[in-house]
């Protein structure tokens, strides 16, 4: 890395040394899970060339958009609404939370039993090593699980600038008025940081803009129906968790043009896997950078991946946001209503993820379904129970993972991943 970056890193207060460590391990594993990947469609160099530059060239970029006068705002949820954040001349990044660090200093401050991505949250933040949280102008919180919501508390301690969002829990007329209310807030909060004004011009650009990146990865979903895979799930993924961070003009660009090469992979009939490999449909809790573990077991078991029910996959990106409204309150019940969609597990009743689940199975073309539950996740480990219950019942063939982001169990899950998928092709 040169100096340059070591400079700005450390003029954002990241522990050099621990920050070097993290980048290690980072290199080491994409090296091991991605680059080892065979058959990849060339067009992922870009992604090989995003990920070499996570800490470098995109925290530059957002450095350099700070200077011009734009906000950056860090999230942790799909329920922040990009187009408010964009409207309002502010940047949106996720932030990662997909891998363990400063876990003694985490466990001061959280109890043990806590998921693995709240965790995170907290490590990336105490390890200082996270340059995308240390740029952002505002961290949005938001109330989801219980885990997160009573961890914001403690995180607001030392995040001076969170700012807490708070998410209704059923899809009823009050829900919907409360997601409102607490859009419209952001949407103050947004302006008084920014000191721009969102109007219906400034919605309708952004709308545009986040619908576009939605559209590039809704047709590399499809693509993935092909058989045989044009692409590795693992790949597929890494496209879903860039969707969080690059910029969304040429993210869009380097998507579609995957997918031209997909298409053109599709018709020669070559793939990823080869023809007939079984299908893994993958459902459950988000994963987030670089929580990469289930899926290379799973691949490295010959399975292909095919799609993803998770926010960092369709629940996250599904549906796009009307664009037709006139007005700027018009605009913004649009958001409202594309974000009221999602089905995250935190509502209750959930039926419509259990319906996803199905249609996304058979769109698919899945032999069978893999959930993953964080450990310590309630909401994603009570409802794998019903999800289970439901596929089999439509004998749907179903695992059931429980899993955090050490290492210790990889061989544990290989042996049932691998018992899974052997039943799958008999
Ligand atoms: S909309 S899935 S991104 S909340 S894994 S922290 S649920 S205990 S991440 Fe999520 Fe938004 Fe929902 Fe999506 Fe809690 Fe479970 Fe941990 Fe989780």
């Amino acid at each position: 890395m040169s100096d340059d970056y070591r400079n700005m890193w450390r003029d954002l207060g990241l522990d050099l040394k621990a920050h070097d460590m993290l980048l290690e391990i980072l290199g080491k594993a994409y090296q091991d899970i991605y680059l080892a990947q065979k058959d990849r469609p060339e067009q992922m160099g870009y992604f090989d060339f995003v990920m070499s530059e996570v800490h470098g060239l995109r925290v530059k970029e957002l450095m350099d958009e700070k200077a011009a006068g734009r906000k950056i705002i860090g999230s942790y949820c799909v329920f922040v609404p990009e187009e408010i954040a964009l409207a309002g001349n502010a940047t949106l990044v996720g932030l990662c939370s997909g891998a363990d660090f400063a876990m003694e200093e985490v466990e001061k401050l959280l109890p043990r039993n806590t998921c693995a991505l709240i965790k995170s949250t907290f490590g990336f933040k105490l390890g200082k090593v996270c340059p995308y949280l240390e740029a952002a102008d505002m961290i949005v919180g938001e109330n989801t699980c219980d885990g997160k919501k009573k961890a914001y508390e403690s995180l607001n301690d030392i995040v001076p600038n969170l700012y807490v969002m708070d998410i209704p829990q059923m899809k009823t007329e009050p829900g919907r008025s409360l997601l409102k209310a607490e859009y419209y807030r952001f949407k103050e909060a947004v302006e008084n940081l920014s000191g721009v004004k969102i109007d219906a011009a400034g919605l309708k650009k952004s709308i545009e803009m986040v619908n576009n990146k939605r559209k590039a990865i809704h047709r590399l979903y499809s693509l993935r129906k092909a058989d045989p895979a044009p692409i590795s799930g693992l790949d597929a993924l890494l496209a879903n968790q860039v969707f969080f961070y690059d910029n969304p003009v040429r993210f869009t660009e380097s998507v579609n043009k995957v997918c031209d090469e997909l298409e053109s992979r599709i018709e020669k009939k070559s793939g990823a896997f080869p023809e007939g490999a079984p299908r893994i449909l993958m459902s459950g809790c988000p994963m987030a950078v670089p929580n990469w573990k289930l899926p290379w077991i799973v691949e490295t078991t010959g399975a292909v991946i095919v799609g993803e029910e998770s926010c960092v996959g369709e629940r996250g990106s599904r549906n796009l946001t009307d664009d037709s409204g006139g007005t700027a309150e018009e605009l913004m019940d649009a958001v409202v209503d594309r974000y009221f969609n999602i089905d995250c597990a935190i509502f209750t009743p959930n039926p419509d993820r259990l319906n996803h689940i199905i249609q996304m199975y058979k769109e698919y073309r899945a032999d069978g379904v893999i959930h993953f539950g964080l450990q310590f996740c309630q909401p994603y480990l009570m409802e794998a129970i019903p999800v289970e219950k439901a596929l089999e019942s439509k004998n749907i063939p179903v695992l059931r993972i429980e899993t955090d982001y050490s290492m210790e169990d990889v061989g544990q899950l290989k042996t049932r991943v691998e018992a899974f998928v052997e039943m799958l092709k008999s």
